[in-house]
């Protein structure tokens, strides 16, 4: 990407230029988050202005057209992953929800006491706490894949798990920790051939990749627009229409009814049955914003930058910041790099790369069983976003320089 481009990028996230500490932002967290281009903002702007009404209710025209503006949404992401159906596209919360909704409602449909399903130890909390929660209540088993010393999940292990009793799995597009992008075809393929149904958290994929859902052969595929560029609020939990179709509705309310009464209710079609009460209507109709920023800066340039940011960073480190240790080395990476600087306090390091304008995170990210399997408590991490800079990166090194010889007196 060149230079031009790439400002011409970051002129379209104002956040960009804002200071901390009076030093210019360099903003490495956009795993956790990234930030939003202006376009979205003003997408959502537009809609409180305009078109504020709620939607699926009113015959009147800024309700329809509230409405349309939402469906749109849901026709653009269909085609974004390549879903079969609009009806495919269920609208949630954040992939929280998403794989909540999936646990709560497939599981607590279809798994029983001695059913076993299999999760992996990189998987964020919220892919493991909702199947647990379903745990306690129905008493199935829950297996896990282990990772090898660079981050990789253990394919040998994971083919000896499955029994007669695999009903599910369940596991990671690409780890938040280690950035090891995780073979879900092959996986998938592996689940199929024993009957288990498949689930993919893909909240650290789709901002960094191209996503096509039946290529991969998910059964469910979870994501979140927050972290690709989009607005908060809005996450995307995309099931096959056939099982959709079998599962009970997740919550009760308005918009999911077809017909209530005090003798029985009947559930409204797909995707609506899964949609109880007033959605996110406003921060949804904005998200096409978000996929026409992806769109034209084209996936193919985001992912060449971003990769050219972690191999740059990456080589950085490792030449120049002495004792670091970097957990998570697999070839196929997405740029995300965690690390510690030698024995010093994941905290202490985050709190002083703050002071020189550095966010990144610190914490066991949502993943304590993975920092159990790395010995940790918990990294330093920074993540790329295609905004980011080289410039930015010689920023971090060089901030990283300074705090390494603070904190392990080098
Ligand atoms: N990880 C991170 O800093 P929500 O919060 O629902 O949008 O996404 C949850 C989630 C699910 N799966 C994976 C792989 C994730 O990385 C996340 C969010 C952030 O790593 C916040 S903890």
């Amino acid at each position: 990407m060149d230079n031009a481009q790439l400002q011409y990028i970051r002129s379209q996230f104002p956040i960009l230029d804002r200071t901390v500490y009076n030093r210019q932002l360099v903003y490495l967290d956009n795993t956790a988050t990234s930030q939003t281009p202006r376009r979205v903002v003003e997408s959502i702007d537009a809609s409180y202005f305009h078109t504020k009404a709620n939607v699926h209710r009113g015959v009147f025209s800024i309700s329809q057209e509230a409405t349309d503006l939402m469906e749109q949404t849901r026709l653009r992401v269909r085609d974004y992953i390549n879903a079969a159906s609009e009806q495919e596209i269920i609208f949630t919360r954040g992939t929280t929800e998403a794989i909540n909704l999936v646990a709560s409602s497939w599981g607590g449909a279809f798994l029983k006491d001695g059913d076993e399903i299999i999760l992996t130890v990189m998987e964020h909390h919220a892919n493991i706490v909702p199947w647990q929660l379903l745990q306690n209540r129905i008493g199935f088993k829950i297996k896990v894949v282990p990772i090898n010393e660079r981050g990789e999940l253990d394919l040998d292990v994971y083919r000896s798990l499955f029994t007669e009793q695999t009903r599910l799995v369940s596991f990671t597009h690409v780890s938040n920790v280690l950035g090891t992008v995780n073979p879900v075809k092959e996986m998938a393929r592996i689940a199929h051939s024993h009957g288990a149904v498949v689930v993919v958290d893909g909240a650290q994929a789709v901002p960094h990749m191209s996503v096509d859902v039946r290529d991969l052969g998910a059964d469910f595929y979870a994501f979140s627009s927050h972290k690709m560029y989009g607005p908060t609020g809005v996450g995307i939990l995309y099931g096959r229409k056939e099982l959709l179709e079998a599962m009970p509705p997740y919550q009760g309310g308005g918009e999911m009814i077809a017909h209530v009464s005090f003798e029985g209710t009947t559930f409204a079609d797909l995707p609506f049955k899964f949609e109880a009460g007033t959605p996110d209507f406003i921060d949804i109709a904005a998200f096409p914003r978000a996929l026409d920023f992806i769109g034209e800066t084209g996936m193919d340039a985001i992912a060449a930058h971003e990769q050219d940011l972690l191999d740059y960073a990456t080589a950085r480190m490792i030449s120049e910041v002495p004792g670091v240790r970097i957990f998570g080395t697999a070839p196929h990476k997405s740029a995300v790099i965690s690390f510690l600087l030698g024995e010093a306090h994941h905290y202490d390091t985050g709190m002083l790369l703050d002071k020189l304008g550095i966010a990144v995170r610190t914490g066991h990210h949502c993943a304590q069983p993975l920092m159990q399997a790395l010995g940790v408590e918990g990294t330093v991490r920074a993540s790329f976003a295609v905004y980011n800079t080289r410039e930015e990166v010689d920023k971090f090194i060089d901030a990283l320089i300074k705090v390494n010889s603070m904190l392990n007196r080098i």
